[in-house]
This record gives structure tokens, C-alpha cells and sequence, in this order.
């Protein structure tokens, strides 16, 4: 049975107060919070048998590498990928994209076609951008509408064989959108093209299974997961990841080194190299390990009613204007009040300990849509509660009265 308050006692931070004020934590996605099992496990890894991987004979060494590889193929369950190998640990979603991007220089040619959502975070716009000014291929944008939905009638158009690559989020992290990637993926293929799936917003609502979505490239962050910052996973398939030229240079991701030539280790290592996060990877798997054990249904179907909660209660109020009102959400509300500055809001919330996000969220391209500067954000994890819900209506109904 999920008991939100027995969750709770996993986090420490939400014992805190802000501003002389309970904390109320409504940026999950930015970033979620760390349960103690998590934090145990990366402390316990310093205190125990923190060791550089994969080059020691000692024990320590080995230990850490043993326990590192294992989170690996917890992550490779997780994503029911089929091999180990095709699990590259990076230090997040922004670094995963990138090494793909910039993969594909040599792969590319003028005159190619690559296609982009309307509504990507700007670590899935800008890497591709650099890619076409190096290669001369043309970017192409899927567009959305009023709702927040993609127009997969104007995808199918964009589709063609000149079309190498498609690059979409799972979910939108300014509107919440979940978008229909098994469709999307199976048109590319026909097309012929390739497809990176940013799942850095699904990843803490959904669980992805990239063998059924036949999925090319699969990407996220652990921060969004109950997971540490600086540690994330590029999947991608076998022979995908096989023809990619490693993204950087160094120790770990070699064969034979000489200064006449070199020869590069076979996956995952040509894309690892230096001395990875081993204690961010060891606490990847285990946030997933306990991500698990509540359920990812669970937690969905528990992040939808504070959704729909907080939808109505917002609606109620004057002049609140919602942005992204897709049929299939997660529980990311995205709103402005008139023409109050969204900065002003988060501001007054702030005071009240309540942590929102204001601004435009690292995708501009979605308010530039709106003809809007920006949005106050709120974004629920399983770890909330529909009370915290009714302090920041309460909250926000009194910053709305003071900046009126
Ligand atoms: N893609 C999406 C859909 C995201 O939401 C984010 C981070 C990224 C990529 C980049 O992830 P990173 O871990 O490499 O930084 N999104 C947000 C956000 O919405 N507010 O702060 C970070």
C-alpha cells in the first residue's frame, strides 16, 4: 500500500524549513529529491571502498568496479535493454545528447534532414544545431498546438528519405506533454531515420522499455530520478553505438595507445572516458532499486491525482492561465496569473518556503509559441501531498492580492 507519509520519512530535506516555513517542494523537475537508501549508498561508497574502477588489482578496486557494473545492469533492466554494453554511463542527459551529436559529424551529409520537436528543453535543440552547422544537414520542427499536443500529421509530412535523425522528448519538461514516441519511432523507421528519445521527464513517471519501442537512443538524467546530479545514461543500440567515434579522448576508453596509433575499447568504454561518478552510478542503480519497490504504476497513478488536484484548484482561481493541457500529462502545471511576472509569484511563494520554478525553463522555442516570457512552474513528485497542494493555493491567492 503507497502511504505518502511513511515515503516522506525516506526524505530528509523535507524535514527542513525555508523561510521560517515548513518546506513545500514543487520543482521535481528540476531536480527530485535524494531518499536516505540513496544517500546511505554513496556515502557508504566513500566510507568503504571508494577506489578508482577498472585498473586495480587490489581489492578495493575491485570492489568498486564489481558494484559499479552491477548498477549498470540494474539501469540495463530498468530499461529492459538487451545488453549491458549498451548501457554508457555519461554525467547526464545534456552530456548523453551531445555525444550522439556529435557522433553524427562524419555520418552526415549537406543537404540531410534532421527533425526536432516544437517543445525540447534546449539540451535537445542546441547540440543538434551545432551538428548541422558542422555537417550543412537542415533542421526541421515538428509543430504543436495551442494544447501542447504535436502535430503528428504535419511529422508524417516532415518525414522523408532525406530524414537521418529524429530527436524528441518522452515528456515536455515545461507542459508536462507525454508524447506518442511509439508512434513517432515507428514513422521514422519507416522513413529510414534514427531516434534519440530524451527521457530526462519521463524517466521519474515512466518506465520506458527500449527493446519495445525499438527505440535508437535513449537518454536520462539520475538527478530526475531520486538519483545524484552528474551521472545519467546514453542507451543505444549495439550496432548503433558500435559505428558512433567516441566523444573524448583519454584513459579507459582505449585499446592499444602508441603515437603512431590507436585503437579504441569496445562498449561501453569508448564512450567512458576518464574516471567516471562511481559513486553517482552505484546511487543511479539504487534510486532505481528504490524507485522500484514503490512502482512506477504506483507512482504515476499517485502523481495523477495530485495533477488533477492541483489543476481544478488552480482553474478556480481569476485570471490563471494554464500552459500545456495535453490528455496525457505528468504532473508538471506550468501557469501564469495576468500579467503578473512569473518572477514576482515565485518570489512571494519563495518567502513562504514554497520552491517553484519561474522562467522559461530552458526552452524558449515553447514560450516563444505562447508569446509569453515565461511560466511559474510547479511540478509534483510521489513524495507530495495534496495538503501542500492547498498551502500553495492559499499562498498564491495572497501573492496574487499583494501584486494586483
Ligand atoms: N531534457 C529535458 C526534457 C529536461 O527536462 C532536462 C532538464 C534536460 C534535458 C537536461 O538535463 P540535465 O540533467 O543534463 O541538465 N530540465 C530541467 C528543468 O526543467 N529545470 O531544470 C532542469
Amino acid at each position: 500500500m503507497f502511504d505518502v507519509n511513511e515515503i516522506r520519512k525516506d526524505f530528509p530535506i523535507l524535514e527542513r524549513t525555508v523561510n521560517g516555513q515548513p518546506l513545500i517542494y514543487f520543482d521535481n523537475a528540476a531536480t527530485s529529491q535524494t531518499p536516505n537508501q540513496v544517500i546511505e549508498v554513496i556515502s557508504n561508497y566513500y566510507r568503504n571502498y571508494n577506489s578508482n574502477i577498472h585498473r586495480g588489482v587490489h581489492a578495493l578496486s575491485q570492489e568498486a568496479t564489481d558494484v559499479y557494473e552491477n548498477a549498470r545492469q540494474k539501469i540495463q533492466h530498468h530499461f529492459n535493454a538487451a545488453r549491458a554494453h549498451e548501457i554508457i554511463f555519461t554525467s547526464g542527459t545534456t552530456h548523453s545528447i551531445n555525444i550522439v551529436a556529435s557522433g553524427y559529424s562524419k555520418l552526415l551529409q549537406a543537404g540531410d534532414e534532421l527533425i526536432v520537436s516544437a517543445m525540447e528543453h534546449h539540451s535537445n535543440i542546441v547540440p543538434w544545431q551545432m551538428l548541422c552547422d558542422r555537417t550543412g544537414a537542415i533542421l526541421k520542427v515538428i509543430p504543436m498546438d495551442q494544447a501542447g499536443v504535436l502535430d503528428i500529421d504535419a511529422y508524417k509530412d516532415l518525414l522523408s528519405k532525406k530524414t537521418k535523425l529524429v530527436f524528441v522528448n518522452h515528456v515536455s519538461n515545461a507542459l508536462g506533454t507525454v508524447n506518442p514516441i511509439e508512434e513517432i519511432i515507428k514513422l521514422a523507421h519507416i522513413s529510414g531515420a534514427k531516434v534519440l528519445i530524451d527521457g530526462a521527464q519521463a524517466s521519474p513517471h515512466i518506465k520506458a522499455d527500449v527493446q519495445a519501442l525499438e527505440v535508437d537512443y535513449y537518454v536520462t538524467s539520475a538527478h530526475k530520478l531520486c538519483g545524484p546530479t552528474g551521472v545519467g545514461m546514453l542507451y543505444g543500440k549495439e550496432e548503433l553505438l558500435s559505428q558512433l567515434p567516441p566523444y573524448q579522448g583519454g584513459g579507459e576508453m582505449i585499446a592499444e595507445v602508441s603515437f603512431e596509433k590507436t585503437t579504441y575499447a569496445d562498449l561501453p568504454h569508448k564512450f567512458e572516458a576518464g574516471t567516471p561518478n562511481i559513486a553517482g552510478g552505484i546511487a543511479f542503480g539504487a534510486a532505481l532499486d528504490y524507485m522500484n519497490a514503490i512502482g512506477f504504476e504506483t507512482i504515476a497513478a499517485y502523481e495523477q491525482e495530485l495533477l488533477i488536484y492541483a489543476t481544478e484548484q488552480l482553474k478556480e482561481i481569476d485570471g490563471v492561465k494554464i500552459y500545456g493541457e495535453a490528455p496525457q500529462k505528468t504532473a508538471v502545471i506550468s501557469f501564469n496569473v495576468d500579467e503578473i511576472h512569473p518572477y514576482d509569484i515565485g518570489s512571494i511563494l519563495d518567502k513562504m518556503g514554497i520552491a517553484v520554478r519561474t522562467g522559461h525553463h530552458c526552452a524558449q522555442p515553447i514560450m516563444d509559441f505562447y508569446k509569453i516570457p515565461g511560466t511559474i512552474r510547479i511540478s509534483f513528485s510521489f513524495y507530495n501531498t495534496e495538503k501542500e497542494i492547498d498551502t500553495l493555493i492559499k499562498g498564491l491567492k495572497k501573492a496574487i492580492l499583494m501584486l494586483k
